[in-house]
């Protein structure tokens, strides 16, 4: 049986979710709400120490990390293939979906927090604070919450994450000039892991992507926007409140 936890499908957990339903896998979906702190819960950081989502379950198996989850699933399901056969595509697969998590994502989320997380931090009294932070797993995760509750991110820590974003729709810009997918003619992971990050952008940022600047980025979304496994993870249950949405899908 296959089960995942999960918040609202956009950021991390859109990757995991939107694999799921590329390769037609039913699955038990564990909705887990973030705006609710559940994902500090004991029975929660039992399964992921970092108190994060997404987490899969596969028959007892627990794995994180939305990457190394949708990896996992194309070993175990590789029916529908997302990963191209080709060695130097498998790779350049890899060495973006790395880009991703560990330069694009981080700048989207830095405006993800100080754009909606913010609200919620700060609706909290001093007191339901300091609970709720004792109750974070991780250091950098509770300092981020004490960040955001408090004085939020620097104007220059926030400018350079919008760099950040600018220089990753640039280098996605590049690489669809010399193929149709991320990585290469085929789509992969490569796609299914950048989608959440790249539709946060436009909605935020229209400036640092737009058809003008940015044609072939575009045209890689619209094409994203239309399939059908994207259309059924965004169709999940989304329970953020409208005011309080920013990015994602
Ligand atoms: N590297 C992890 C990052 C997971 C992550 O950042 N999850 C976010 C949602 S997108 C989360 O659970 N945030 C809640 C929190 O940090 O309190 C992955 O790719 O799965």
């Amino acid at each position: 049986m296959l089960e995942l936890y999960h918040a609202e499908p956009v950021a991390n957990s859109m990757k995991s979710i939107l694999c799921l339903k590329e390769k037609g896998l039913a699955f038990v979906s564990h909705y887990v709400d973030l705006l609710r702190f559940e994902q500090h819960r004991p029975e929660f950081v039992q399964l992921n120490p970092n108190g994060q989502v997404p987490v899969l379950v596969h028959d007892g198996a627990v794995i994180t990390e939305s990457t190394v989850i949708n990896e996992y699933l194309e070993d175990v399901f590789p029916d529908v293939p997302l990963r191209p056969g080709n060695p130097v595509e498998r790779a350049q697969m890899r060495i973006w979906s790395k880009f991703v998590d560990e330069y694009f994502c981080p700048a989207l989320s830095m405006w993800g927090w100080h754009l909606m997380v913010r609200k919620v931090a700060q609706s909290l009294s001093k007191n339901e604070l300091e609970q709720i932070l004792g109750r974070i797993p991780l250091k950098e995760q509770r300092d981020k919450w004490a960040t955001i509750a408090g004085e939020s991110f620097t104007p220059a820590q926030l400018e350079d994450s919008k760099r950040k974003l600018g220089v990753s729709i640039d280098r996605l810009e590049k690489i669809l000039a010399s193929s149709h997918w991320i990585a290469g003619e085929g789509y992969s992971l490569a796609d299914v892991n950048s989608y959440s990050m790249v539709a946060g952008v436009p909605r935020m940022f229209p400036e640092i992507m737009n058809p003008a600047k940015t044609p072939l980025a575009c045209r890689w979304l619209d094409e994203m926007n239309a399939r059908p496994a994207v259309k059924a993870a965004l169709a999940m249950p989304n329970r953020v409140p409208e005011v309080l949405r920013t990015f994602g899908g």
